[in-house]
């Protein structure tokens, strides 16, 4: 028996995992999306997903390969220009990176905003909570004012002066038509997703192939790096940020593991 055996199914607290685990981050995650439905942030549905995002993280080798990290200091250029940046969150986002979303959102001076794929009151409202028990000062998705034209389903729900008055949308973990319909409305979209085949990265000016445990605290390091840059720097790392080859990178890693 190994010493890892020990580490029991039912870990109450994340700390109980060691961190010299082989699959500790896979664990870390499985266990936050496990606390997520407990507490009624995560929707049952979270666990697909996560499951479905660990399967492709294990084949890019749990790294941010270095296409991932052009784009998310490509996504850092973009909220820093911004006028109107925001942030999206549904309840995967709430389980997984809470505090990380938040230091971003003060590195970039985002809004975030609750938006939700199986959204009731009760939900909007624990997510909310719980990104003020991370130090959020003000979450936006609660009002849902607006609509995102195009989009027949709960996420069309946005707040007047949050998601539908953007011209930057951050778009984690959703496959979905929500993607398309920002991107007709002419948003500059930044889209996290491991399946470099989702819709939403297909559509996203700028993709992330990365997990969102990851990609969020590297594009805050990259915010906070280039928080003095020019505009002309800024607009420099963007226009040399390549999507296509971006997608391309991470498919190969994928399928080849080159
Ligand atoms: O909280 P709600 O009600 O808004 O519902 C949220 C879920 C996630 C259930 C809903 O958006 C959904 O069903 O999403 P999909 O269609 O399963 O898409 C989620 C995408 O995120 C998939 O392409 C996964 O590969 C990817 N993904 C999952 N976990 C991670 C991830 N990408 C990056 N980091 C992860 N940790």
């Amino acid at each position: 028996m190994s010493e890892y055996d020990t580490v029991s199914a039912d870990v109450q607290h994340e700390e109980e995992i060691p961190e010299d685990h082989p699959r500790y981050q896979d664990l870390i995650t499985r266990h936050r999306i496990e606390n997520g439905v407990e507490k009624g942030i995560t929707h049952l549905q979270g666990m697909h997903a996560e499951g479905r995002g660990s399967a492709f993280d294990y084949l890019l080798g749990e790294e941010t390969i270095p296409s991932a990290d052009a784009a998310e200091r490509a996504a850092a250029a973009h909220l820093l220009l911004a006028e109107k940046p925001v942030l999206s969150i549904n309840g995967n986002v709430a389980a997984l990176v809470p505090g990380e979303m938040v230091e971003l959102a003060d590195a970039v001076d985002a809004d975030l905003e609750v938006n939700l794929f199986n959204r009731t009151p009760e939900r909007i409202e624990a997510i909310a909570d719980h990104l003020r028990e991370h130090g959020a000062e003000d979450v936006k998705g609660l009002t849902a004012d607006a609509r995102i034209p195009n989009l027949d389903h709960q996420r069309a729900k946005v707040d007047a002066d949050g998601i539908y008055a953007a011209d930057v949308v951050v778009v984690p973990l959703e496959d979905g038509d929500r993607a398309e319909a920002l991107q007709e409305m002419e948003k500059t979209e930044i889209v996290i997703d491991l399946n470099p085949l989702s819709r939403s990265p297909q559509v996203a000016e700028i993709p992330i192939v990365d997990n969102i445990i990851r990609a969020v605290p590297n594009m805050t390091a990259h915010a906070e790096e280039l928080a003095t840059a020019s505009e002309a720097e800024l607009r420099t790392i963007i226009e040399e940020f390549d999507r296509e080859h971006a997608l391309a990178a991470a498919e190969e890693r994928i399928r080849n593991g080159v």
